[in-house]
């Protein structure tokens, strides 16, 4: 039995200090610069940060543990290749605050868990392990060897492997990842969920079952060179900064860019190159020529509609729109979709996406007359219900055009975590494919278990139902990230012993098991020595480079471990002598990566060519046009557009992330390009819509949430009027996570539908 701390799941209800100033057209520019070097100098001071920011993304630098945009392969900016939120993510992790153990002394996990994201995110980097032990109020320090003994003794302890789960988040480099699956296969089990499952786990499935990988098929180059780039359910302008510069860069060569989106953002719109003085002084580039404001996960039915005017024209001029011979050559399915598509009511779709016909129009004009074309995605696309069909009919709609394959053309899924990706190709999946497990095998000498583990979601549902008993988080901030928080906090709580390694603190290091432990490691900026000498790893972006990251500052204290390190000791700990040589893992990376290439395909001569400056490009069969699906073909898919129809009065909630704050890390209260500072709780409302439900701007309401004949609740968030699609409203992530269900999910990928909460407004008095 485990007794529950009296910790506080949810953060806490307060409101900060609003202020409202009306949403940015321009991104990027001089307040971004200003921006920069205040969180700099606030957290390291302005010149250890100036140097750090000049290494950042160089070629013989560290990579940015901000998004997963990739660098350019040729030269870069003299005056570092990063951004606002980039430099932001180093502040945050090169901070010169420090959680000590006197820290810890000082405040109980029950003081910890009133505060807010914000206050807990800033405390700073932990510098020693801690030990949290059954019913102590206080984490006390602990010695490595013991810490990595106790973990050992509870695996060991547990009646199956299945009993533990393994969490990572998408910051984890190749070498920790490698390390981290093979330690859990040689234990016996595939529980290894991870952020993609709550992230662009529908661009996996969607684009693997269309087109034979899940992953992207464009380069940078492509971008550069495209004729229409169509950016869907994503804020670059925040999220993926330095994409704005290859938006202009296609702009300058003459593309068009249509931006998808229920509110207009900045990023979207004009961008102010901040390396370059002139572009300042002019006032930038105006980046969409088109923005379709669509209603939330209006866009299949947008999609269908543009398809039916591209079959009206290619009807009138057979040959003219559609890449006929691609299709003939390479797809399945063509007959099917476009026999949907005759059948398919264009004033339905038009009216079901929320966006004015002539603007449709408009827009079907340019699919029709481009023959490159690249369309952009993130999470306006993946957290739907619908999120794998999103994936799937953004395909339809390129392989028409024989838009994949082709310079100039393809999908780009753009990636959160910097090396999420990297960690699905080192074998971090719960649903992992025979032959790599094959692999595994054969090469270590081990016996991989072929029962499929758990993902995010049903990792919850399992605690819930008291499966699990030890639950490891390889970083992330597991409490606050995932739905239904109030539920999923009290879940973790039913586990034995909850280990996280981590950076810094966070809300799950409050809300744990019975015992926890801290096992505090490495950031990427941070110096890595082993016995061999001194380390680096390697990350792979959203477009397949694989390139090397090596840390350069002195880690914020000696005790801290390398994540590959933690998982070698671990490995030691549990298995003693084992087929496996752990140690020899922590003392030369160079010793995983040669696992790593005799393991997994593409990594030929991995420690040759990941010494390359700009690093390689992993094989990618959609890119050349080898479609890997069991037919050998690209197919074509018959997607009904969803129309899932809220209640009378209820409205539809996205929850999405503010200008100052990376996922769960909350690094300032402001939304800048939102115009919105100061306050996180608050709920983006169309200005018809507030006064139809009889509130006025600024009222405070409690957002409840209705699901199957279940409420949710969230208290206290203050009304702003914005431009966003009727019907529709905004929140920010993760306060209002504990209103998105648990059970509501993506079919086929099993993704929190983070962006449709049915919600309704009470007035708060
Ligand atoms: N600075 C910073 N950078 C980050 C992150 C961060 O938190 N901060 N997070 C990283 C991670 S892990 C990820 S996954 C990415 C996330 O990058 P994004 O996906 O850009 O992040 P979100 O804030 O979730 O924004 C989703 C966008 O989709 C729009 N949207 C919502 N619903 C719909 C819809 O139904 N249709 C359409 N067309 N649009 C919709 C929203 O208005 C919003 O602009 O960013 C990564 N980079
Ligand atoms: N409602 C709602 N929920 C969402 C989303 C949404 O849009 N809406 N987005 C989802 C998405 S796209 C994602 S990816 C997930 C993110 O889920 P997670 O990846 O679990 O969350 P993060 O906030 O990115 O994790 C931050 C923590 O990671 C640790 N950390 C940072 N750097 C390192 C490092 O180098 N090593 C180690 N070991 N630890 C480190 C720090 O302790 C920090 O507090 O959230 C998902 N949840
Ligand atoms: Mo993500």
């Amino acid at each position: 039995m485990t007794t529950k701390r009296k910790v506080q799941i949810l953060p806490p209800e307060n409101f900060e200090n609003l202020k409202l100033s009306k949403a940015k057209k321009k991104a990027v520019g001089v307040p971004a610069i200003v921006s920069t070097m205040r969180h700099i100098s606030k957290e390291m001071g302005v010149w250890k940060g100036i140097k750090l920011l000049n290494k950042m993304n160089q070629k013989d630098g560290f990579d940015c543990p901000g998004c997963a945009w990739p660098d350019p392969d040729g030269k870069r900016s003299g005056l570092g290749e990063y951004c606002e939120n980039g430099a932001k993510a180093i502040a945050e992790e090169a901070t010169s605050k420090r959680v000590t153990p006197d820290f810890f002394k000082k405040h109980s996990v029950e003081e910890m868990s009133t505060w807010t994201d914000y206050k807990i995110g800033k405390s700073g980097r932990i510098t020693h392990p801690m030990y949290l032990p059954e019913g102590a109020s206080h984490y006390e320090q602990i010695s490595w060897d013991d810490a990595f003994q106790k973990i050992a003794a509870k695996l060991k302890s547990l009646n199956n492997p299945d009993e533990a789960v393994f969490y990572t988040s998408g910051r984890t480099s190749n070498e920790a990842a490698f390390a981290y699956q093979l330690l859990v296969r040689q234990f016996g089990t595939n529980n290894l969920p991870d952020c993609s499952n709550m992230c662009h786990e529908s661009s996996g499935a969607g684009l693997s079952q269309t087109v034979g990988i899940g992953k992207g098929s464009v380069t940078l180059d492509d971008l550069y060179e495209s004729e229409l780039i169509v950016v869907m359910g994503q804020n670059p302008g925040t999220n993926h900064p330095r994409m704005l510069t290859a938006l202009e860069k296609c702009k300058k060569n003459g593309g068009k860019i249509v931006s998808v989106n229920p509110i207009p953002e900045a990023g979207n719109n004009v961008f102010v190159d901040p390396q370059n003085p002139l572009a300042i002084i002019k006032g930038g580039t105006q980046l969409t020529d088109h923005y379709l404001q669509v209603k939330i996960n209006g866009d299949v039915a947008l999609l269908k509609a543009i398809m039916i005017l591209m079959l009206e024209a290619e009807e009138k001029a057979p040959g003219t729109v559609f890449d006929l011979d691609f299709i003939a050559e390479f797809t399945n399915g063509y007959d099917e979709l476009i026999a949907d598509v005759r059948k398919t009511d264009f004033n339905e779709m038009v009216a079901q996406s929320g966006i004015a016909e002539s603007q449709i129009r408009e827009v079907a004009k340019l699919f029709i007359a481009k023959q490159k074309i690249i369309i952009c995605w993130a999470m306006g696309l993946t957290q739907h219900e619908n999120g794998v069909n999103n994936i799937k009919e953004v395909v339809n709609i390129l392989l028409l055009k024989g838009s994949i394959g082709k310079p100039g053309a393809g999908t780009c899924p753009v990636r959160g975590h910097s090396n999420v990706q990297g960690d699905r190709t080192m074998g971090i999946w719960e649903k992992p494919k025979d032959d790599f497990l094959d692999n595994l095998d054969k090469h270590f000498g081990i016996q991989s278990p072929r029962k499929h583990g758990v993902d995010a979601v049903e990792s919850i549902q399992a605690c819930l139902d008291k499966k699990v008993k030890f639950f490891m988080f390889m970083g992330g901030n597991f409490i606050s990230a995932t739905p239904d928080s109030q539920l999923t906090g009290e879940a973790i709580q039913n586990c034995e012993m909850t280990v996280q390694i981590s950076t810094k603190l966070n809300r799950s290091h409050l809300v744990t098991g019975n015992e926890a432990i801290i096992l505090p490691c490495l950031a990427r900026s941070d110096r890595d020595d082993q016995a061999s000498g001194l380390q680096f790893v390697s990350v792979e972006n959203s477009m397949g480079v694989v390139h090397k990251s090596q840390g350069r500052l002195d880690p914020p204290s000696n005790d801290l471990m390398s994540e590959p390190a933690i998982v070698a000791k671990i490995g030691a700990a549990t298995f003693g002598d084992s087929p496996v040589n752990w140690s020899e893992m922590e003392e030369n990376y160079d010793v995983i990566r040669n696992h790593i290439e005799a393991t997994i395909s593409g990594f030929e001569n991995y420690n040759k060519r990941v010494r390359i400056p700009q690093g390689f490009y992993l094989p990618n069969g959609a890119r050349d046009r080898k479609f890997t699906t069991p037919d050998g073909k690209a197919n074509f898919s018959v997607i009904e557009a969803p129309n899932r129809k809220v209640k009378e009065g209820n409205l539809i909630m996205m929850t999405i992330r503010t200008h100052d704050q990376y996922n769960t890390t909350i690094y300032g209260m402001d939304d800048r390009y939102r115009g919105i500072e100061g306050e996180r709780r608050v709920v983006l409302m169309n200005k018809q819509d507030i006064k139809s439900q009889g509130f006025k701007e600024l009222d405070v309401v409690h957002l409840v949430s209705e699901f199957n004949g279940e409420e949710r609740k969230a208290n206290y968030f203050k009304i702003v009027a914005y431009d966003i699609a009727k019907g529709c409203v905004a929140t920010y992530f993760p306060e209002a996570n504990v209103l998105v269900p648990l059970k509501s999910v993506a079919k086929g990928s099993n993704t929190p539908v983070s962006k449709f909460v049915e919600i309704r407004l009470e007035k708060a008095n």
